[in-house]
């Protein structure tokens, strides 16, 4: 465990369900984490699939402060995303939830399951504009631009 408390961020999505129940109730599931704080939380977004398909996605992103290594905190997340997943209506349902590390403090981390900064997450208004809403100094206005076509509705 570390000494120092690190601040990370968390993308949360859903699209199957109920998705903003299911945001709502994994925002609450993060701040009763071991050895973790919630901070900001960003608002709910309603948004366009992205190399995706199905029903329109709820996404939201929440600052954290751990003491939990990266490795531990993915463990930790896919544990929500599991406990979430038991509501599965059939076999190989797609998932109801993902929680993707977004940044973890200054770290680059490039492991065989985790890498971190995410990689796609320049390229996603799903992502950028939440972080935007809670982190401003960690999203550029050239990064927004290049997502302005794709469709997002604050909630
Ligand atoms: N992994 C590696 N790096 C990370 C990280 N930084 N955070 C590994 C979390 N996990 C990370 O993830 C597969 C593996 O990625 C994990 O086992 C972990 O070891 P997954 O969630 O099981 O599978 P996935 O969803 O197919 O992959 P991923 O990477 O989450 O997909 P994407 O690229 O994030 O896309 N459109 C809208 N509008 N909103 C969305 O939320 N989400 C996706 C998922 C696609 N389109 C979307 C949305
Ligand atoms: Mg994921």
């Amino acid at each position: 465990m570390h000494d120092e408390q690190v601040r990370a961020y968390i993308a949360l999505g859903a699209n199957l369900g109920s998705p903003a129940h299911t945001i709502e109730l994994t925002v609450q599931s993060l701040s009763a984490m071991g050895n973790t704080s919630l901070g900001k939380v960003s608002s709910l977004y309603r948004t366009a699939p992205i190399d995706s398909t199905g029903p329109d996605y709820i996404n939201a992103v929440a600052q954290i402060f751990t003491r939990l290594p990266a490795p531990l905190l993915l463990e930790q997340l896919q544990k929500l995303e599991q406990a979430t997943g038991r509501e599965r209506p059939y076999r190989n349902a797609p998932r109801v939830l993902d929680l993707d590390i977004l940044l973890y403090g200054q770290a680059r981390i490039s492991s065989q399951n985790l890498t971190v900064p995410h990689p796609r997450m320049g390229q996603r208004a799903f992502v950028l504009l939440p972080l935007f809403e809670i982190a401003p100094h960690l999203v550029s206005m050239q990064a927004l631009a290049t997502v302005a076509d794709q469709r997002i509705e604050k909630l």
